[in-house]
């Protein structure tokens, strides 16, 4: 399968590293910043011989070399800088991602769009409008990154390894975001049953800032180790047929009682994309929260036309 990605930056530099080697396909990397694709591109091939891999991979400036892919994975745009919300990127990257999707519906009119640039349910939902595509072949990367940063704070407080938790986190991939105490897991039982109220709102809320947290370490530019590894961790369930459930912003019709917006759920994933979405159980409490999150994405919807 050919995978293309577009934006050289941190995050689709290493996705595409990252999907090289675990071999998902033919990889395509391009950014309109000259020589930049192609520079990363050559320096990941070069690797080739110490890891002992036989992969494909190919950089360049032009957009036309996407043609023909099986996905399409958005992370051009510009990343946040500290202080600064992810909704703040939304004048400049809507522009950016506008141009994106109308060359993916032209050159790549059969591909699966994995979005990665913020903020992200209102890009995913401008990539569903830009394309036109259907609604399983629109997938955004927010919720799952989300929940590996939950699971990995709660295996720290609970001096766990990451991998006993199995983390659930659901809404929008912003101040919205909803981790979901109640359905998270630790080797089985719910996270509620282990961790008093006051540890668990302070692990909620490290989560919803850990994006935020990094950027302002970094100082200039946002994460790129955890969201490529959230990329990549998505591809490999679609170009590998996986039928895995992950959380995903995707396109609601009703679902949750949600509709005509794009927000994080669980779906199950596989070679047609989104194959399912999977209906949790929520509380009324937990109903309230995403019909909140669900709200303020509608409403900044609604003051951008798209
Ligand atoms: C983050 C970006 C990818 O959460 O939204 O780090």
């Amino acid at each position: 399968m050919k995978i293309s990605v577009i934006g050289a930056g941190n995050v689709g530099a290493l996705s595409a590293m990252r999907m090289a080697e675990l071999k998902l396909g033919d990889i395509v990397l391009v950014d309109i910043a000259k020589g930049v694709a192609q520079g990363k591109s050559l320096d990941l091939e070069d690797t080739r011989s110490i890891l002992k891999a036989d992969y494909d991979i190919k950089g360049c400036e032009d957009i036309n070399s996407i043609e023909d892919s099986g996905v399409v994975v958005i992370t051009a745009g510009l990343a946040r800088k500290p202080g600064m919300t992810r909704e703040e990127l939304l004048t400049k990257n809507s522009s950016i991602l506008k141009d994106v999707c109308l060359n993916i519906r032209k050159l790549a009119p059969e591909a699966i769009v994995v979005v990665v640039t913020n903020p992200l349910d209102l890009m995913t939902y401008l990539a569903l409008k830009v394309t036109g595509f259907s609604k399983n072949r629109i997938i955004g990367m927010g919720v799952s990154l989300d929940a590996s940063r939950f699971a990995n704070l709660i295996s720290q407080e609970l001096k766990l390894n990451p991998t006993d938790v199995t983390p659930v986190v659901i809404g929008a991939h912003g101040q919205g975001m909803i981790p979901l105490a109640r359905h998270t897991r630790v080797k089985g039982e719910s996270l509620e049953k282990i961790l008093n109220k006051e540890k668990i709102d302070s692990l909620l809320k490290r989560t919803i800032e850990r994006g935020a947290e990094i950027v302002s370490c970094l100082g200039s530019g946002s994460a790129f180790f955890a969201p490529s590894a959230a990329v990549a961790e998505v591809v490999k369930a679609i170009a590998k047929d996986e039928k895995k459930v992950l959380g995903a912003c995707v396109y609601l019709t009703g679902e949750y009682g949600i509709k005509d917006i794009c927000i994080g759920v669980p779906v199950c994933l596989g070679k047609n994309g989104v194959e399912d979405i999977i209906k949790l159980e929520l509380s009324d409490g937990e109903k309230k929260e995403l019909m909140d999150s669900a709200d303020s994405i509608q409403n900044l919807l609604r003051q951008f036309s798209f």
